[in-house]
């Protein structure tokens, strides 16, 4: 251990810790910018570029930045002496004196980092009012943003895009005054490799990268009398929403949503659950298939479109291996259009479907060519977890305070299985629960198989079915999916069925959820409430989902069939 005195405080704190860390346990909060360290991630930014977390150490001629420098024996720290708060003011001041003063109508007004630290330090003037950088925004893709003027070079973006999901795509791009972060050679995002993942958005401190706004097009169809306009709502947007009405991280707001789209005026309020059972149905069929029939394996998950978009730019000679199901939310629109459009008699032209994501790669799957057929999409509009709460506060609705009702029935009833798609593990959970009854015939009376459950990186458990061993891996972050597909590639890998989610976590740690701000507790507080929902449901084995049943009995005949084909599987492209 090493002995610090840090504003004439004593403690004693392991070796390797940085001043920004020691000081924590003595109580003194350092304002910082750039720094970003996830915890149990293990995901750490180690730019030290803003210089606004400066501390003295005595017998240091120079202030020192406490987030890299480590403590060593003795050393005596002052994080709040006058030098020292002068010298972060005069950093933010800087990063000021060229950032554009959009505030009010800036898409992080009150959720800017900037914008805190500038509060929280007292400034009231930028001394140096410096010329501004004034650089086109990117507005290529269907799902994020880039505005090079609001940089601030902190690259806590750049680590993501890089180190956690080693896709390479963002850098420094010029030099001095004109730097910013972006593609090599300041290439238009869609013309990238991009996943879309939209890690990059969750860490940006400021708006120099934001999702794409689809809010005015949720409004106009809303509007428009002649629309018949559904709504899904993903898993994971029920154990997260709520933090942007002040509610506590990890309540289940379930009812609540369904309450809210409804005051909204959506004509048909549904879940995504209720395809993410249909997507086992299929999955599940699928995986049996290959096994019984020595096909191709091990076979992935393809839910997350920001995994599906890696593997096609990456391992473009195993487009075979990934499930052919659609995602849960393409599913539902397939079946919106198809069957509830037959059921209710409507157009299916007529139909909007709009869907409720936490996730800005979900925006990007939307708009795939395989899945707008003829000009008719199977899902219309995405927002996410943070556009749907803009669009409450605009209609004045008191989320905290809405009673709670049940979704709309024909594609509104959920089990357990679904609900735990939103969380790392949960989907390869949820085929599990059904493979093994249809493997077996016998009853699954313990549902949870916790050896799948948790946050590291790369996990694997092997589950007895029958008298067979099924192997399994699941990766979070697409940096551990590259490993896996490697040992694939390499012929190293004996798993039967691997399950990938993109974003830390999965999707309750979305690109498109409310901004944690690298608070890691809160990603537990929302998986554990996406345990809580699953243990809090009748039904929590997807065969079980009897409106998914009765879809099957009345039009698509049987799972993985003809007709399930054609709506519910697709293919991939290199
Ligand atoms: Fe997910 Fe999904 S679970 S990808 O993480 O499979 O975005 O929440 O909606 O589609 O169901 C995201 C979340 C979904 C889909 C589902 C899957
Ligand atoms: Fe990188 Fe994901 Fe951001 Fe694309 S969306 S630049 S892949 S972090």
């Amino acid at each position: 251990m090493i002995n610090v005195t840090i504003n004439g405080c004593h403690i004693q704190v392991p070796k390797e810790t940085t001043i920004l860390e020691a000081a924590e346990k003595c109580g003194a909060h350092i304002p910082t910018l750039c720094h970003m360290n996830l915890g149990e991630l293990g995901i750490v930014n180690q730019s030290s570029s803003c210089r606004v977390c400066m501390v003295e150490v005595a017998g240091r001629p120079a202030l020192v930045p406490s987030c890299s420098e480590k403590v060593t024996e003795g050393m005596v720290i002052t994080t709040d002496s006058l030098r020292s708060i002068t010298a972060r003011r005069m950093s933010v001041e800087l990063l000021l004196s060229n950032h554009p003063k959009e505030c009010l109508t800036c898409a992080k007004n009150l959720e800017c980092e900037l914008q805190s630290l500038a509060q929280e330090l007292g400034i009231r003037e930028i001394k140096w009012e410096g010329e501004r950088l004034d650089y086109p925004k990117d507005q290529s893709s269907y799902s994020l943003v880039k505005d090079p003027n609001k940089c601030v070079m902190c690259r806590r973006c750049e680590t993501m895009c890089n180190d956690v999901q080693t896709c390479g795509i963002l850098s420094a791009v010029n030099r001095g005054f004109g730097a910013f972060v972006g593609p090599a050679f300041n290439m238009d995002m869609a013309d990238t490799s991009c996943t879309f993942c939209g890690q990059c958005v969750a860490v940006c401190p400021t708006a120099a990268l934001t999702e794409v706004n689809n809010t005015h097009l949720v409004w106009r169809e809303l509007n428009n009398k002649n629309r018949h306009v559904v709504v899904q709502v993903a898993p994971a947007i029920r154990v997260a929403i709520g933090e942007m009405f002040h509610m506590a991280p990890g309540e289940i707001t379930t009812g609540k949503i369904a309450a809210a789209l409804r005051r909204l005026g959506f004509d048909g309020v549904f879940d995504t659950d209720f395809a993410a059972d249909l997507t086992i149905m299929e999955e599940a069929s699928e995986l049996v298939h290959r096994i019984q029939h020595q096909g191709t394996l091990p076979m992935l998950t393809s839910c997350c479109p920001a995994w599906v978009k890696f593997f096609e730019h990456q391992f473009p000679d195993m487009l075979d291996i990934p499930s052919t199901c659609k995602s849960p939310q393409v599913m539902f629109g397939a079946i919106a259009k198809t069957y509830y459009a037959e059921k209710k008699q409507i157009n299916p032209h007529d139909i909007t479907v709009v869907s409720i994501m936490p996730c800005l790669a979900k925006k990007a799957e939307a708009k795939r060519p395989e899945f707008t057929k003829e000009e008719d999409s199977n899902v219309d509009i995405v927002i996410t977890t943070r556009e749907f709460a803009q669009m409450m506060k605009e209609a004045g609705i008191d989320f905290a305070n809405l009673e709670d009702q049940p979704f709309d029935s024909m594609m509104g009833e959920s089990t357990g299985a679904s609900v735990i798609f939103g969380t790392t593990g949960g989907v390869i959970e949820a085929a599990a629960r059904t493979a093994y009854e249809w493997i077996t015939g016998d009853t699954l009376e313990n549902v949870e198989f916790k050896a799948l459950r948790g946050l590291e990186g790369i996990r694997e458990a092997t589950i007895t079915i029958g008298d067979m061993d099924l192997r399994i891996g699941i990766a979070h972050e697409l940096g551990n999916a590259r490993k896996l597909l490697e040992d694939i590639r390499d012929g190293k890998s004996s798993f039967h069925a691997i399950e990938i989610m993109a974003c830390p976590g999965g999707c309750i740690g979305g690109g498109g959820q409310p901004y944690h701000h690298g608070n890691m507790e809160i990603i537990k507080k929302r998986q554990e409430a996406i345990y809580r929902e699953d243990q809090g449901k009748a039904k929590r084995k997807s065969h079980e989902n009897e409106e998914v049943l009765r879809l099957y009995e009345e039009y698509l005949g049987k799972p993985y069939g003809e007709k399930a084909h054609d709506l519910l599987h697709t293919h991939y492209i290199a």
